[in-house]
Parts: C-alpha cells; sequence; structure tokens
C-alpha cells in the first residue's frame, strides 16, 4: 500500500538533527527481514465517551509508517525491524518516590482493569496526524496498586533500550533510554492511558509493545512506547526530546496550533491516508477536558 506524506517540499526531512548525529556517529547497518506484524485478537470494550466519532486511520497505514528510533530513523524503519523485539517475559518496574518500589509482570498487569477501546485523535510533531482506536486503561489504574509519597509531583516513563534487540541504541541519536515525563495531573487525568492493543489486536512490535503510553492531547512524542519503568519524581525532569533539542521540544508538548515548531507549523495537519489538510485544534481537541490543567500558565513560555 502506498502511504500518501507531505511531497518532501512542504515539510524539512523529519528530525533532520537525528540524521546528523546519524551520520557523525558513523551509520548503523540492520539485518534481518521485515513482515507483516501478526495480529493476536485482544477483546476490549469500546469506550464511547472517550472516543470520537471520526473514521479510524487504516492498520495498515499506522503499522507501517511511524517513528520508533531504537529501530532506525526512518519512518519504515519500526516496520522493518521491530520483530526483533521479545515481549516476554516483560516487566515494568515502578520507583522512585513511592513507599515500596514494586515490579509487575506483564501478564499480570494485563488483568488489573477492563480493557477499554477508545477511538483518540494522534497528532506527531513533524505534521501528520491520525485517528487510533488504542486498547488499554487510564494510567490511574497504576496509582491503584502503588502507594506514591509526597514527593511525587512528576511522572517518568521509560522506554526499553536493550542494543541487543534495538541496534540504534547503540548510536548516539537520543540520549537513550528513551524517556519522556508527565506532571503528576496530567498522568492522573483519565484521558491518559497505557495502551496494550489497537485496532482490536494486540500492540503490534512497531507501534511500542506490550505497553505504551497514549496523552492525546499532546503530540506524539510524549507517548513513550515499550515502557519497562515508571517513576514518580519530585523536580520536572528533563527528557529525551528536551535534552535532544531544548528550544525545539517543550516539557509541555500540548499540541498547540498557535505555537510553531521551528521547523514545522502546527497550524494544520494532513491525516495519514488524506490528502487535505485539516485545522490543528488546541489541545488536539481535548480542551474541553484538559485546559483546566493549564490554568493561569502562559502556554507559549510553557511549549
Ligand atoms: N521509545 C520510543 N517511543 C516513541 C518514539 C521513539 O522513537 N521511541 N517515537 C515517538 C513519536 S515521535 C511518535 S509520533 C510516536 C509514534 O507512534 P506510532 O508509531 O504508534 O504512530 O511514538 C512516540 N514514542
Ligand atoms: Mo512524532
Amino acid at each position: 500500500m502506498r502511504i500518501p506524506v507531505p511531497p518532501s517540499s512542504e515539510i524539512t526531512p523529519p528530525e533532520s538533527f537525528l540524521r546528523r548525529r546519524l551520520l557523525l556517529a558513523g551509520g548503523a547497518t540492520l539485518g534481518g527481514i521485515g513482515g507483516p506484524a501478526l495480529a493476536t485478537p485482544l477483546p476490549s470494550t469500546r469506550a464511547a465517551a472517550w472516543s470520537i466519532d471520526d473514521k479510524p486511520t487504516p492498520f495498515s497505514t499506522m503499522t507501517s509508517y511511524g517513528n520508533f528510533y531504537e529501530f532506525g530513523p526512518d519512518k519504515d524503519s519500526p516496520a522493518k525491524h521491530a520483530h526483533r523485539l521479545r515481549i516476554r517475559p516483560w516487566t515494568l518496574t515502578v520507583d522512585g518516590a513511592v513507599k515500596t518500589e514494586k515490579t509487575f509482570a506483564i501478564d499480570d498487569l494485563l488483568k488489573w482493569a477492563p480493557l477499554e477501546e477508545r477511538i483518540y485523535r494522534f497528532r506527531c510533531v513533524e505534521g501528520w496526524g491520525a485517528v487510533v482506536p488504542w486498547i488499554g486503561f487510564p494510567f490511574a489504574e497504576l496509582l491503584k496498586r502503588v502507594e506514591i509519597t509526597g514527593n511525587a509531583k512528576y511522572v517518568e516513563f521509560w522506554s526499553l533500550a536493550d542494543p541487543g534487540q534495538m541496534p540504534y541504541v547503540r548510536v548516539p541519536l537520543l540520549d537513550w533510554p528513551y524517556v519522556e515525563a508527565l506532571r503528576l495531573d496530567e498522568a492522573k487525568h483519565p484521558l491518559t492511558l497505557l495502551a496494550v492493543g489497537m485496532y482490536g489486536e494486540v500492540m503490534p512490535k512497531q507501534n511500542g509493545a506490550p505497553l505504551r503510553l497514549i496523552v492525546p492531547w499532546k503530540y506524539g512524542f510524549k507517548g513513550a512506547k515499550s515502557i519497562v519503568r515508571v517513576r514518580f519524581v519530585e523536580k520536572q525532569p528533563a527528557t529525551a526530546w528536551t535534552k535532544a533539542a531544548p528550544d525545539e521540544y517543550g516539557f509541555y508538548s500540548n499540541v498547540n496550533p498557535d505555537v510553531p515548531h521551528k521547523r514545522w507549523s502546527q497550524s494544520h495537519e494532513r491525516r495519514l491516508g488524506e490528502f487535505r489538510k485539516r485545522p490543528t485544534l488546541p489541545f488536539n481537541g481535548y480542551a474541553e477536558q484538559v485546559a483546566g490543567l493549564y490554568a493561569g500558565m502562559d502556554l507559549r513560555q510553557n511549549f
């Protein structure tokens, strides 16, 4: 299938500074043959109240075009190479500002709460959008299973960084592991999802199996893939992207059509599979639910 992407004249090559670092590092090569993701059905209940009515982006598009830099710098790198990821056994460690550190096996975690299907808007900072039926449950479910201390003000999400499975973590594209973070109240918001599947299937490896974060009112890069650690901290942490380019990526990264990225205007977006441009909505269309989290804040300063 051919995926319509904006003509190259309209956009700067994605993450050109990553490409520069790749060249500086002498490049990296990958063996292995990609292949279609083997789909495993994952039953869930549609959460209509948390879903939009728009038609989802085709599954084949969402599994063949994306960013997962641990597997390479190109949009098709994840689909080609993420088959190397071993998703069992898999554990999630919760530590930092908690009374007792805990480690959960993924198969136990999957039983925490009824799985919901939620059709969310998705917006990548590079200018593409999508509509995705994720499967998962609110991050708040995790808070029922750990006791955080009064020092817990922010939450970090750590992706796996295993060079044996993820060849590009040998290359300093980013300061590995990929770490993203939220303020505690953002993490607790009912829209914030720990996703374990999509389109009725177990999460494909290239989309962040077995467990990833989805924060639909923020740019896609906040949604760390293949998470192995959740750490509660007191101070606003640096993240993979704020470390890579602090003038381009802010901590909050709320979708905001009025605050352009250095290389990409954020006023419009093109949904994968469509040709027309749609105006980008404040908070990616979730302003009614989340704007209150930022009352009194200057969102140009806190981009
Ligand atoms: N660990 C990790 N998580 C990541 C990324 C990454 O490179 N590594 N890319 C981010 C970016 S930039 C986007 S747009 C989304 C893409 O998710 P998708 O491939 O499911 O569309 O994942 C985010 N999560
Ligand atoms: Mo992105």
